[in-house]
């Protein structure tokens, strides 16, 4: 199930999913919606019962703690939705996250993915840009360093003010791809296996885990290389991913086809440590192969904010100089760095827990 937070959270969730369950300070902007289950968080003032949080995240968050419990259960193990632009969906959001920072460990199969919209630096205004930059700091990588959360995906409004996309043919888009992806496990199950095993367990542990997940689809010819084709074809609605940490594939081919080509793509992550899960399957209907691909990746704070605000403006260089100096590696990088020392070593023909000693020391990991 799909809960959406705040106007455009609400209005993806229902159209993802009309059995959704939508989340707002606002009666009216709910009521739009067709959808059944609603969750009305109560704001102080009367006027932002009406209005919304007005861009102010701080009315979002206050209103959290009215549904805090019953959020909490409705997200256990499901998709949230929400912009990071403006009040509700953010501070909402907010109260979430830092509840699910400070929980115990949270199980696999209960652990809440959360799909963001960034707003576009360039147009959108500031307030906007402002409220994003204080989430991805503070409550994402909050909730990324305790491993409280599953996967996070970065939606950005980008292309729909560089395309001139309509909101509606633009929503339509993100959840296509959304769609695309979450198709894996169906077709894993019901399409003829060739090769490797991607059931819907495997595609839940995957998406459990802590960290951003860009996905995309496309049409494979097996006689080019993949990794050109890779960053021909990502997901333009998502920023662009990082280096790998983990990754999933599901390669579909057609009746009698050639299925040796996952080979390749098995040698092209495993160049980067990366042992994807992976399945390849016949589709009848199709005339060329097709690939689903999703990659793990993790990002500083800082680096994050980098990505969203391709676009450099003053009010915003000004933040990013203020985040910089409040630099705070997420412990799941060091993880990573910790992983790279030893690649180094062995690779240099060093003793490993040397290094790693000297990291340590040295405070780097
Ligand atoms: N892609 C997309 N972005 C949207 C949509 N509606 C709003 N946004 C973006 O979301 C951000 C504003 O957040 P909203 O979700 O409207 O705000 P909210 O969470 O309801 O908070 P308040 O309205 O301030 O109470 C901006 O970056 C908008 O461009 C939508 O339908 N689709
Ligand atoms: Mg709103």
């Amino acid at each position: 199930m799909v809960i959406g937070i705040g106007g455009a959270g609400g209005k993806l969730a229902y159209q993802l999913d009309p059995k959704c369950t939508v989340v707002n300070v606002s009666e009216t902007e709910m009521k739009k919606l067709g959808t059944e289950s609603k969750i009305l968080a109560s704001v102080h003032s009367v006027r932002g019962q009406m209005r919304g949080s007005r861009k102010d995240p701080g009315i979002g968050k206050d209103a959290f703690f009215s549904i805090r419990e019953e959020l909490l259960h409705r997200v256990e193990g499901e998709l949230v939705i929400c912009s990071t632009g403006g009040g509700t969906g953010n501070g909402i959001t907010t109260g979430l996250l830092e509840a699910l920072s400070t929980r115990e460990r949270i199980l696999p199969a209960d652990k809440t993915s959360f799909a963001l919209i960034l707003p576009y630096a360039k147009l959108e205004p500031a307030e906007f840009i402002d409220n994003t930059i204080n989430f991805l700091q503070g409550p994402l990588s909050e909730v990324i360093d305790s491993g409280n959360s599953g996967n996070i995906f970065l939606f950005s409004n980008r292309l729909k003010f560089t395309s001139r996309m309509s909101e509606s043919a633009y929503n339509q888009a993100i959840i296509d791809s959304l769609r695309d992806y979450y198709a894996v496990p169906e077709k894993g199950e019901k399409l003829d296996l060739l090769d490797g095993h991607i059931d819907y367990e495997d595609f839940a542990l995957f998406n459990a885990k802590p960290y951003f997940n860009h996905f995309t689809m496309f049409t494979f010819d097996p006689a080019e290389d993949y990794e050109k084709q890779l960053q021909k074809n990502l997901n333009p609605y998502l920023l662009p991913p990082e280096n790998p940490i983990e990754a999933l594939f599901l390669l579909e081919i057609p009746s009698n086809g050639d299925l040796t080509a996952f080979y390749d793509i098995l040698e092209f992550y495993a160049e980067q440590n990366v042992t994807p899960v992976y399945g390849v399957v016949e589709n009848p209907r199709l005339k060329q192969p097709r690939i689903t691909v999703s990659m793990l990746y993790s990002r500083k704070p800082m680096e994050l904010v980098e990505d969203f605000n391709q676009v450099s403006q003053k009010h915003t260089q000004a933040k990013v100089r203020k985040s910089l100096e409040q630099h705070v590696p997420l412990p799941k990088l060091e993880v990573n760095l910790k992983k790279e020392a030893q690649k180094e070593a062995r690779e240099k023909g060093a003793n490993e827990e040397d290094i790693i000693k000297v990291l340590q020391r040295l405070g780097k990991i």
